[in-house]
């Protein structure tokens, strides 16, 4: 490696211009990227499949035509995703495979289950509204492709935050079984929703780094933090009680307290031991399998018009 290559993406980097495709970059950034953009790309995945569970059951034409384009837009995040981390030189047949195998994870979150109607809403408000806090600030990652791909599908998630919400305040004024549904909704998902953002900054191994690259622009805790404050007022108006005793506003901070995160059970569920794991990985290995015959038809085209389409040989695989 020469000192210019080095010392240009350095420039680069403090000057909070962005890293493309072509420029040099240390290995460590590199693999950095890819871990991160495919964990996102993964979760967006496998995140169709709580959701899709309650596309044939949706109480309504309008609900059902909400909740199949918000799907849709999950696979369309998905497919941008990995094609920034194809720009890294990362196979999208080999992160596949990793996701698979489980050697590359998937958000967290994805691994509870959706047991009513209202946890459609309660994924909406707080799993999606947790999404744009992450994320909204990864539109000026330090990575090109990536900071770019963040722009549409923060706009995207902030349709699917609103239509979560506005599901829920149509459930709180309907009767009280409806108001006891959005409840046990919320119930099962704020602490999870509280771990979306990671370990605590003592044990996460990766900020720091991540920080210093441009990669990340806030710590976990610091986005956590943000997240709460944006959910309680929120919460208020819905007229549902966030599950936490300990919740309450720390005038001399100008934040909100919050009680302990449980992360054992977070530990437990990144580690492959949540309610649905099993069940997530196996329905994807399912749908890659069942595919196969679209990417064979798709590359045996592809070999007929060369000169029209242009696959990588990765796209096979
Ligand atoms: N779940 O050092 P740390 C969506 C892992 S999609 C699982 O803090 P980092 C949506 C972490 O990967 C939501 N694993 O890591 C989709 C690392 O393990 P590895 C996904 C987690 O990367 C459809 C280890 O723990 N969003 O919202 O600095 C429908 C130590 O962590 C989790 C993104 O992926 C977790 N919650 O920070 C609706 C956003 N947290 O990789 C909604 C982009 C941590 O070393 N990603 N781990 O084996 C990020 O912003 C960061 O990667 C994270 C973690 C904040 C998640």
């Amino acid at each position: 490696m020469s000192v210019d290559l080095q010392e240009h993406f350095d420039e680069t980097i403090a000057h909070e211009r962005r890293i493309e495709p072509r420029d040099w970059m240390p290995d460590g950034y590199r693999a950095t990227m890819i871990r991160q953009i495919a964990q996102h790309a993964h979760s967006e995945i496998i995140g169709m499949q709580p959701e899709g569970n309650w596309i044939t059951r949706a109480p309504s034409l309008r609900r059902k035509a909400i909740l199949l384009a918000k799907v849709q837009d999950e696979a369309g995040h998905g497919m941008y995703l990995y094609s920034a981390a194809e720009t890294l030189g990362a196979g999208r047949g080999d992160m596949t495979a990793k996701l698979i195998g489980g050697r590359q994870k998937y958000s967290s979150i994805f691994n509870y289950p959706t047991l009513s109607y209202a946890d459609v809403g309660v994924i909406g408000w707080l799993v999606d509204g947790a999404a744009i806090c992450n994320q909204v600030p990864l539109c000026r990652s330090s990575y090109g492709p990536y900071a770019r791909a963040m722009i549409r599908i923060c706009k995207e998630e902030s349709f699917h935050q609103r239509q979560g919400y506005e599901l829920l305040l149509t459930m709180m004024r309907g009767t009280a079984a409806q108001r006891e549904m959005v409840q046990d909704a919320v119930n099962r998902f704020w602490w999870p929703s509280l771990m979306m953002f990671g370990p605590p900054d003592a044990d996460s191994p990766n900020t720091a780094q991540s920080m210093e690259w441009g990669i990340k622009r806030h710590t976990n805790d610091e986005l956590r933090q943000r997240f709460v404050d944006m959910s309680v007022p929120q919460a208020e108006k819905l007229g549902v009680t966030l599950p936490d005793p300990l919740l309450r506003w720390n005038d001399e901070r100008g934040h909100y307290d919050f009680g302990p995160v449980d992360w054992d059970e977070f530990k437990a569920v990144i580690a492959g031991n949540g309610p649905c794991n099993t069940q997530r990985v196996a329905r994807r290995k399912a749908a890659h399998d069942e595919g196969a015959w679209v990417r064979e038809a798709a590359m045996a085209h592809a070999r007929k018009n060369p000169e029209r389409v242009r696959v990588s040989p990765e796209a096979s695989s």
